[in-house]
Protein backbone atom coordinates (compact mmCIF):
# COMPACT_ATOMS: atom_id res chain seq x y z
CA UNK A 1 0.00 0.00 0.00
CA UNK A 2 1.11 3.41 -1.40
CA UNK A 3 -0.67 5.39 0.10
CA UNK A 4 0.03 7.14 3.17
CA UNK A 5 -2.58 8.76 4.90
CA UNK A 6 -1.50 11.42 7.91
CA UNK A 7 -1.12 10.57 11.10
CA UNK A 8 -3.79 12.85 13.26
CA UNK A 9 -0.68 14.13 14.50
CA UNK A 10 1.29 14.87 11.10
CA UNK A 11 1.29 18.80 9.98
CA UNK A 12 -1.22 19.49 8.06
CA UNK A 13 -1.36 22.45 5.83
CA UNK A 14 -4.68 23.72 6.52
CA UNK A 15 -4.12 24.07 9.93
CA UNK A 16 -0.81 26.41 9.45
CA UNK A 17 -1.49 30.07 8.91
CA UNK A 18 0.79 31.13 6.86
CA UNK A 19 3.80 33.95 7.62
CA UNK A 20 1.40 36.36 4.87
CA UNK A 21 -1.65 36.33 7.14
CA UNK A 22 0.42 38.65 9.63
CA UNK A 23 0.36 41.26 6.98
CA UNK A 24 -2.10 40.57 4.45
CA UNK A 25 -5.07 42.48 4.77
CA UNK A 26 -6.40 40.61 2.13
CA UNK A 27 -6.06 37.51 4.09
CA UNK A 28 -7.77 39.65 7.02
CA UNK A 29 -10.71 40.99 5.25
CA UNK A 30 -10.59 37.85 2.88
CA UNK A 31 -10.91 40.13 -0.27
CA UNK A 32 -10.08 39.94 -3.69
CA UNK A 33 -6.29 40.88 -4.54
CA UNK A 34 -6.67 43.07 -7.59
CA UNK A 35 -4.50 41.62 -10.60
CA UNK A 36 -0.87 42.74 -9.91
CA UNK A 37 1.00 40.44 -12.77
CA UNK A 38 3.99 42.95 -13.77
CA UNK A 39 6.24 42.83 -16.66
CA UNK A 40 7.59 39.98 -18.73
CA UNK A 41 7.61 35.96 -17.26
CA UNK A 42 11.02 35.11 -16.02
CA UNK A 43 13.57 35.61 -18.09
CA UNK A 44 13.15 31.89 -20.28
CA UNK A 45 16.17 31.74 -23.08
CA UNK A 46 19.19 29.61 -24.03
CA UNK A 47 20.30 26.76 -22.27
CA UNK A 48 23.03 27.07 -20.23
CA UNK A 49 25.96 24.09 -20.78
CA UNK A 50 26.47 24.21 -17.34
CA UNK A 51 23.03 22.69 -16.18
CA UNK A 52 23.07 19.01 -14.38
CA UNK A 53 19.25 19.29 -13.62
CA UNK A 54 16.70 17.62 -15.79
CA UNK A 55 14.10 19.64 -15.51
CA UNK A 56 15.61 23.11 -15.09
CA UNK A 57 14.05 26.02 -16.59
CA UNK A 58 16.37 28.94 -16.66
CA UNK A 59 17.43 32.23 -17.74
CA UNK A 60 20.40 32.59 -19.98
CA UNK A 61 22.92 33.84 -17.60
CA UNK A 62 24.79 37.10 -18.18
CA UNK A 63 28.16 36.65 -19.32
CA UNK A 64 30.27 37.84 -15.87
CA UNK A 65 27.97 34.87 -14.18
CA UNK A 66 28.48 31.78 -16.94
CA UNK A 67 32.30 32.80 -17.00
CA UNK A 68 32.60 32.41 -13.60
CA UNK A 69 30.38 29.10 -13.25
CA UNK A 70 32.63 26.97 -16.45
CA UNK A 71 35.97 28.27 -14.54
CA UNK A 72 34.72 27.14 -11.50
CA UNK A 73 35.90 23.78 -10.06
CA UNK A 74 32.30 22.34 -8.23
CA UNK A 75 32.71 21.72 -4.32
CA UNK A 76 28.72 19.83 -3.99
CA UNK A 77 28.27 19.24 -0.62
CA UNK A 78 25.04 16.72 -0.20
CA UNK A 79 22.21 15.93 1.21
CA UNK A 80 22.81 12.06 0.96
CA UNK A 81 19.58 10.00 0.01
CA UNK A 82 17.63 12.91 -0.37
CA UNK A 83 16.27 13.65 -3.97
CA UNK A 84 16.61 17.19 -4.90
CA UNK A 85 13.66 18.88 -5.23
CA UNK A 86 12.21 19.61 -8.43
CA UNK A 87 12.86 22.85 -10.12
CA UNK A 88 9.57 23.41 -10.69
CA UNK A 89 8.19 23.01 -7.26
CA UNK A 90 11.53 25.23 -5.92
CA UNK A 91 10.50 27.79 -8.49
CA UNK A 92 6.65 27.96 -8.19
CA UNK A 93 6.16 27.45 -4.63
CA UNK A 94 7.72 30.64 -2.83
CA UNK A 95 7.40 33.06 -0.21
CA UNK A 96 9.07 36.42 -1.60
CA UNK A 97 6.24 39.06 0.28
CA UNK A 98 7.99 41.73 -1.69
CA UNK A 99 5.59 40.20 -4.65
CA UNK A 100 2.36 39.16 -3.17
CA UNK A 101 1.24 37.01 -0.16
CA UNK A 102 0.38 33.44 -2.12
CA UNK A 103 2.82 30.72 -2.80
CA UNK A 104 2.75 31.16 -6.36
CA UNK A 105 2.54 34.88 -6.62
CA UNK A 106 6.55 35.30 -6.93
CA UNK A 107 6.77 33.38 -9.87
CA UNK A 108 3.90 35.32 -11.51
CA UNK A 109 4.78 38.73 -10.30
CA UNK A 110 8.89 38.52 -10.10
CA UNK A 111 9.58 38.67 -13.72
CA UNK A 112 9.66 42.53 -13.50
CA UNK A 113 12.44 42.85 -11.07
CA UNK A 114 15.54 44.70 -12.76
CA UNK A 115 18.48 42.82 -11.39
CA UNK A 116 21.15 43.97 -13.98
CA UNK A 117 22.49 46.01 -13.19
CA UNK A 118 22.75 45.47 -9.47
CA UNK A 119 24.22 47.48 -6.68
CA UNK A 120 25.37 46.48 -3.05
CA UNK A 121 26.25 48.41 -0.29
CA UNK A 122 29.11 46.92 2.71
CA UNK A 123 29.14 49.45 5.72
CA UNK A 124 29.16 49.87 9.18
CA UNK A 125 31.42 48.61 11.41
CA UNK A 126 33.87 47.67 8.93
CA UNK A 127 37.06 48.63 8.12
CA UNK A 128 36.71 48.42 4.39
CA UNK A 129 33.28 49.77 3.34
CA UNK A 130 31.97 50.02 -0.01
CA UNK A 131 29.67 50.37 -3.06
CA UNK A 132 29.74 47.56 -5.72
CA UNK A 133 28.16 46.26 -8.70
CA UNK A 134 26.98 42.62 -8.31
CA UNK A 135 29.60 41.21 -10.82
CA UNK A 136 32.64 42.69 -8.43
CA UNK A 137 31.32 41.93 -5.45
CA UNK A 138 31.49 38.11 -6.46
CA UNK A 139 34.88 38.60 -8.19
CA UNK A 140 36.98 37.14 -5.51
CA UNK A 141 35.19 34.20 -4.57
CA UNK A 142 35.13 30.72 -6.34
CA UNK A 143 31.55 29.30 -6.63
CA UNK A 144 30.95 26.44 -4.69
CA UNK A 145 27.67 23.79 -5.09
CA UNK A 146 25.77 23.12 -1.74
CA UNK A 147 22.95 20.39 -1.55
CA UNK A 148 21.01 21.89 1.65
CA UNK A 149 17.56 21.50 2.83
CA UNK A 150 15.54 24.65 3.23
CA UNK A 151 12.88 24.18 6.12
CA UNK A 152 10.29 26.85 6.39
CA UNK A 153 8.79 27.66 10.23
CA UNK A 154 5.23 26.89 7.75
CA UNK A 155 6.27 23.30 8.27
CA UNK A 156 7.18 22.41 4.55
CA UNK A 157 10.33 21.75 3.00
CA UNK A 158 12.39 21.14 -0.50
CA UNK A 159 16.05 19.64 -0.67
CA UNK A 160 17.98 22.48 -3.33
CA UNK A 161 21.36 22.67 -5.24
CA UNK A 162 22.75 26.67 -4.62
CA UNK A 163 25.38 27.81 -5.92
CA UNK A 164 27.56 30.20 -4.22
CA UNK A 165 30.28 31.50 -1.45
CA UNK A 166 30.89 31.20 2.05
CA UNK A 167 29.89 34.25 3.52
CA UNK A 168 32.99 33.93 6.13
CA UNK A 169 34.51 35.51 2.98
CA UNK A 170 33.38 38.33 2.59
CA UNK A 171 33.57 39.21 5.99
CA UNK A 172 37.57 38.21 5.81
CA UNK A 173 37.64 40.94 3.05
CA UNK A 174 35.33 43.52 4.42
CA UNK A 175 37.25 43.51 7.61
CA UNK A 176 34.67 43.78 10.53
CA UNK A 177 35.81 46.05 13.69
CA UNK A 178 35.98 44.83 16.99
CA UNK A 179 32.82 46.43 17.39
CA UNK A 180 30.93 44.47 15.16
CA UNK A 181 28.60 41.59 16.86
CA UNK A 182 25.88 41.12 14.06
CA UNK A 183 25.46 40.90 10.28
CA UNK A 184 22.30 42.74 8.99
CA UNK A 185 20.70 42.29 5.84
CA UNK A 186 18.53 44.23 3.63
CA UNK A 187 16.48 43.47 0.50
CA UNK A 188 16.29 46.26 -2.28
CA UNK A 189 12.53 48.66 -2.03
CA UNK A 190 11.87 49.46 -5.36
CA UNK A 191 7.59 49.70 -4.86
CA UNK A 192 7.64 50.24 -8.48
CA UNK A 193 8.85 46.30 -9.24
CA UNK A 194 7.62 44.81 -6.00
CA UNK A 195 3.90 44.79 -5.83
CA UNK A 196 3.87 43.24 -2.89
CA UNK A 197 5.53 46.89 -1.02
CA UNK A 198 2.98 49.17 -2.80
CA UNK A 199 -0.09 47.60 -1.87
CA UNK A 200 -2.37 48.42 0.90
CA UNK A 201 -2.06 45.35 2.46
CA UNK A 202 1.32 45.39 3.53
CA UNK A 203 1.43 45.38 7.15
CA UNK A 204 5.36 44.41 6.53
CA UNK A 205 8.18 47.78 7.05
CA UNK A 206 9.83 47.07 4.21
CA UNK A 207 12.47 46.76 3.43
CA UNK A 208 13.02 42.95 4.39
CA UNK A 209 15.67 43.12 7.18
CA UNK A 210 17.32 39.99 8.31
CA UNK A 211 20.59 39.24 10.67
CA UNK A 212 23.11 37.17 12.18
CA UNK A 213 25.17 36.87 15.12
CA UNK A 214 28.83 37.31 13.99
CA UNK A 215 30.01 33.56 14.46
CA UNK A 216 27.06 32.18 13.11
CA UNK A 217 27.82 34.15 9.97
CA UNK A 218 31.06 32.70 9.97
CA UNK A 219 30.08 29.00 10.00
CA UNK A 220 31.02 27.54 6.99
CA UNK A 221 27.77 26.38 6.17
CA UNK A 222 25.85 30.47 5.57
CA UNK A 223 26.53 30.95 1.86
CA UNK A 224 25.45 34.08 -0.53
CA UNK A 225 23.93 32.30 -3.44
CA UNK A 226 24.32 33.68 -6.76
CA UNK A 227 22.60 30.38 -8.41
CA UNK A 228 20.79 27.39 -8.20
CA UNK A 229 20.03 24.27 -10.48
CA UNK A 230 23.35 25.06 -11.98
CA UNK A 231 21.82 28.56 -13.26
CA UNK A 232 21.86 31.96 -11.85
CA UNK A 233 18.90 32.40 -9.55
CA UNK A 234 15.31 33.22 -10.71
CA UNK A 235 14.21 36.18 -9.54
CA UNK A 236 11.30 34.25 -7.57
CA UNK A 237 14.30 32.87 -5.58
CA UNK A 238 16.22 36.01 -4.84
CA UNK A 239 17.79 36.88 -7.60
CA UNK A 240 20.36 38.09 -7.76
CA UNK A 241 21.67 37.24 -4.50
CA UNK A 242 20.15 35.68 -1.29
CA UNK A 243 21.41 34.63 1.98
CA UNK A 244 21.78 30.61 2.60
CA UNK A 245 21.56 29.29 6.18
CA UNK A 246 20.48 25.94 6.08
CA UNK A 247 20.12 25.56 9.63
CA UNK A 248 18.04 28.27 10.15
CA UNK A 249 13.89 28.76 9.50
CA UNK A 250 13.65 30.03 5.66
CA UNK A 251 12.69 33.49 6.63
CA UNK A 252 16.43 33.77 7.22
CA UNK A 253 17.64 33.26 4.26
CA UNK A 254 16.77 36.91 2.82
CA UNK A 255 16.15 37.29 -0.87
CA UNK A 256 17.73 39.88 -3.35
CA UNK A 257 20.18 41.75 -1.27
CA UNK A 258 21.32 45.66 -1.47
CA UNK A 259 22.98 45.98 2.10
CA UNK A 260 25.41 44.11 4.61
CA UNK A 261 25.98 46.39 7.78
CA UNK A 262 27.92 44.99 10.52
CA UNK A 263 26.81 46.31 13.33
CA UNK A 264 26.94 46.41 17.28
CA UNK A 265 23.83 45.58 18.26
CA UNK A 266 21.48 43.12 17.39
CA UNK A 267 19.43 44.07 14.58
CA UNK A 268 15.56 44.40 14.46
CA UNK A 269 14.74 41.62 11.84
CA UNK A 270 11.19 41.77 9.84
CA UNK A 271 9.16 38.65 11.18
CA UNK A 272 10.54 39.15 14.63
CA UNK A 273 9.26 42.87 14.64
CA UNK A 274 5.92 41.48 13.15
CA UNK A 275 5.52 38.45 15.49
CA UNK A 276 7.61 38.54 18.34
CA UNK A 277 6.37 35.67 20.43
CA UNK A 278 6.60 33.07 17.04
CA UNK A 279 9.62 34.11 15.31
CA UNK A 280 12.69 34.98 16.84
CA UNK A 281 16.15 36.16 16.35
CA UNK A 282 17.74 32.87 16.10
CA UNK A 283 15.19 30.61 14.08
CA UNK A 284 17.22 27.73 14.27
CA UNK A 285 14.77 24.78 13.26
CA UNK A 286 14.29 22.91 16.44
CA UNK A 287 11.85 19.87 16.39
CA UNK A 288 11.35 20.35 20.05
CA UNK A 289 10.35 23.90 20.43
CA UNK A 290 6.73 24.02 18.41
CA UNK A 291 5.46 26.93 16.91
CA UNK A 292 2.74 28.35 19.38
CA UNK A 293 -0.02 27.37 16.79
CA UNK A 294 1.50 24.14 14.82
CA UNK A 295 4.01 21.53 16.20
CA UNK A 296 7.27 21.70 14.43
CA UNK A 297 8.53 18.44 14.98
CA UNK A 298 7.50 17.29 11.39
CA UNK A 299 7.25 19.05 7.86
CA UNK A 300 5.76 18.52 4.30
CA UNK A 301 8.73 17.86 2.08
CA UNK A 302 8.25 19.13 -1.65
CA UNK A 303 6.51 17.85 -3.66
CA UNK A 304 3.64 17.09 -1.34
CA UNK A 305 -0.01 15.63 -2.36
CA UNK A 306 -2.89 14.94 -0.05
CA UNK A 307 -2.50 11.29 -1.14
CA UNK A 308 1.60 11.56 -0.43
CA UNK A 309 2.08 14.16 2.09
CA UNK A 310 5.58 13.11 2.26
CA UNK A 311 5.65 13.84 5.84
CA UNK A 312 9.00 13.45 7.77
CA UNK A 313 10.41 14.07 11.13
CA UNK A 314 11.99 17.56 11.44
CA UNK A 315 15.70 17.22 12.12
CA UNK A 316 17.36 19.32 15.02
CA UNK A 317 19.71 22.63 13.48
CA UNK A 318 17.34 20.70 9.90
CA UNK A 319 20.21 18.30 9.93
CA UNK A 320 23.60 20.36 10.06
CA UNK A 321 23.55 19.81 14.28
CA UNK A 322 27.62 18.65 14.14
CA UNK A 323 28.33 21.81 12.32
CA UNK A 324 26.37 24.29 14.18
CA UNK A 325 25.24 23.03 17.20
CA UNK A 326 28.18 24.13 19.12
CA UNK A 327 27.71 27.74 18.32
CA UNK A 328 24.13 27.65 21.12
CA UNK A 329 26.51 25.98 23.69
CA UNK A 330 25.00 27.29 26.87
CA UNK A 331 21.88 28.93 24.80
CA UNK A 332 18.47 28.35 26.31
CA UNK A 333 17.14 27.24 22.99
CA UNK A 334 13.50 27.39 24.26
CA UNK A 335 14.29 31.16 25.04
CA UNK A 336 16.44 31.65 22.12
CA UNK A 337 13.59 30.34 19.23
N1 LIG B 1 13.26 39.60 0.95
C1 LIG B 1 12.64 38.47 1.31
N2 LIG B 1 13.37 37.37 1.58
C2 LIG B 1 12.75 36.21 1.94
C3 LIG B 1 11.35 36.17 2.08
C4 LIG B 1 10.61 37.34 1.78
O1 LIG B 1 9.37 37.40 1.85
N3 LIG B 1 11.29 38.47 1.40
N4 LIG B 1 10.74 35.00 2.49
C5 LIG B 1 11.56 34.08 3.28
C6 LIG B 1 10.89 32.80 3.55
S1 LIG B 1 9.61 32.86 4.66
C7 LIG B 1 11.32 31.63 3.01
S2 LIG B 1 10.65 30.16 3.48
C8 LIG B 1 12.38 31.61 1.95
C9 LIG B 1 11.86 30.89 0.73
O2 LIG B 1 12.86 30.76 -0.25
P1 LIG B 1 12.50 30.10 -1.65
O3 LIG B 1 11.25 30.78 -2.16
O4 LIG B 1 13.68 30.32 -2.53
O5 LIG B 1 12.25 28.63 -1.40
O6 LIG B 1 12.80 32.91 1.57
C10 LIG B 1 12.93 33.84 2.65
N5 LIG B 1 13.51 35.09 2.17
MO1 LIG C 1 9.31 30.65 5.40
Amino acid sequence: MLIKLPRPSDCKASEITPESIYFSRRTLLGAGLAGVALGALPRLGAAAEVSRYADVEGGAAPGWFSDKLVSTRWQAVTVSGEAITPFKDATHYNNFYEFGPDKGDPAANAGGLKTEPWSLVVDGEVAKPGRYALEDFIKPYQLEERIYRLRCVEAWSMVIPWLGFPLAQVLKQVEPTSKARYIRFETLEDPKSMPGQRSGFALINWPYVEGLRLDEAMNPLAILAVGMYGRELPNQNGAPLRLVVPWKYGFKSIKSIVRISLVAEQPQTTWQGLAPDEYGFYANVNPTVDHPRWTQARERRLPSGLFSPNVRDTLMFNGYADEVASLYTGLDLRKNY
